[in-house]
């Protein structure tokens, strides 16, 4: 069996079995809350919360069927599908995001994986490199990579790819059929050979038991190294889609995933993501405690509805908590060590 202690110095371990990782999730709360922010604080500050910010810069009409999402062209949403958005609502949207306290901008786009070379992509290159003459982390996630693509993307200079499993293994068929696991597994090797860090994490409340949830946090902590960014989303059910009929998940599942998250891969900063316009502020602020760090602002996620800065701010007041001050990203190298110097710094 593993060695509490261990686990609670933080040591970065990549072999922890399913049986292992339950049987830290099955901690008490109380014990599982307190271990995960005692190991947090050994790599960051406490009361700092990363202030992320999303834009779709390509809308609707794509190509993949996972069953979550209000941009798969198999599924009659609401979302009002666009192309790529000119460079300069990119750049605009951006310095808002800078304004408002931002420190990483991320941008979306509703591909299978980005069209190869050609003006399209250039764009989204030339929008690389504008968000980061900001002075903002840059992160995109636009789907599917190939290894030329991700350097490409990391010589223009995005700091991270973002890439998520989603669920478990056994659980992703039930989700989604037009790309394999193991293409997502492809993608995550190419970002990080290509020197770009890893965000990778997934969603809760689709419908998948508690094994499915440990069998994704396993499928993170096997990853070596582990990622910088870990996204837990909650799911947002969307009118349309085929999961908008989900039952509600006890919000506790959630925040034993986020502490879990927080145990197993300690350096990673795990990012309360998607979700949290149907979470209480109590709810959130346990999410905070079990050791997440990190949020995306505004009153939009990449399609669907996101408590806005007002709240947030509010929220932030109540809490103690502020925002990862904005550092002057321009001249940031983007390798998983420089990320890891970051958090060691930061404590
Ligand atoms: N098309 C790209 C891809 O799939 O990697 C990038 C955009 S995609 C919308 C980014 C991530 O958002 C998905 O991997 C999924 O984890 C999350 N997501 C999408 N729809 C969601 C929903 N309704 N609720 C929660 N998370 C969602
Ligand atoms: C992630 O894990 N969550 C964000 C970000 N990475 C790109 C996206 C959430 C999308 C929620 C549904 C929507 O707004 O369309
Ligand atoms: Fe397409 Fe990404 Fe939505 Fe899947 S999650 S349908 S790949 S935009």
């Amino acid at each position: 069996m593993f060695d509490r202690d261990q686990l609670t110095r933080g040591e970065i371990r990549h072999d922890l079995s399913h049986e292992e990782i339950q049987a830290i999730y099955d901690l008490p709360l109380t014990t599982l809350i307190h271990a995960a922010q005692s190991v947090h604080r050994l790599y960051y500050a406490a009361d700092e919360i990363q202030m992320s910010t999303l834009l779709s810069i390509k809308t609707g009409g794509c190509k993949e069927n996972c069953g979550y999402c209000p941009q798969s062209a198999h599924y009659q949403t609401t979302v009002e599908a666009h192309g790529l958005l000119p460079l300069e609502e990119i750049a605009r949207a951006a310095q808002t995001a800078k304004d408002q306290g931002s420190s990483r901008f991320c941008m979306g786009a509703a591909w299978r994986s980005p069209p190869k070379k050609g003006p399209q992509f250039d764009r989204v290159l030339e929008a690389v490199r504008t968000v980061r003459e900001l002075g903002l982390e840059v992160c995109t996630t636009l789907g599917m990579l190939d290894a030329e693509q991700a350097v490409q993307l990391r010589e223009a200079g995005v700091y991270a790819y973002n890439h998520n499993l989603d669920t478990s293994p056994d659980y992703y068929e039930q989700i989604v059929s037009t790309r394999t696991y193991q293409d997502r597994l492809d993608t995550l090797r190419h970002v990080r050979e290509a020197g770009m860090t890893v965000c990778c994490g997934g969603i809760v409340g689709m419908g998948e038991g508690k094994e499915d949830r440990i069998g994704l946090l396993r499928q993170l902590h096997q990853l070596d190294p582990h990622p910088e960014s870990v996204p837990i989303n909650l799911l947002v059910r969307v009118e349309g889609t085929p999961l908008a009929k989900e039952d509600d998940l006890d919000i506790f599942e959630m925040v034993r995933t986020i502490a879990t998250a927080c145990l197993i891969m300690p350096q990673s900063r795990v990012r309360l993501s998607a979700g949290r316009t149907q979470m209480s502020d109590e709810a959130q602020a346990l999410c905070f405690l079990a050791g997440a760090s990190s949020i995306f602002t505004g009153d939009k996620l990449l399609t669907t509805p996101n408590p806005g800065d007002d709240k947030d701010q509010l929220l932030f007041k109540r809490l103690g908590l502020k925002a990862v001050p904005v550092q002057d990203q321009t001249t940031k190298v983007s390798t998983a060590n420089s990320d890891r110097g970051e958090c060691l710094r930061s404590h």
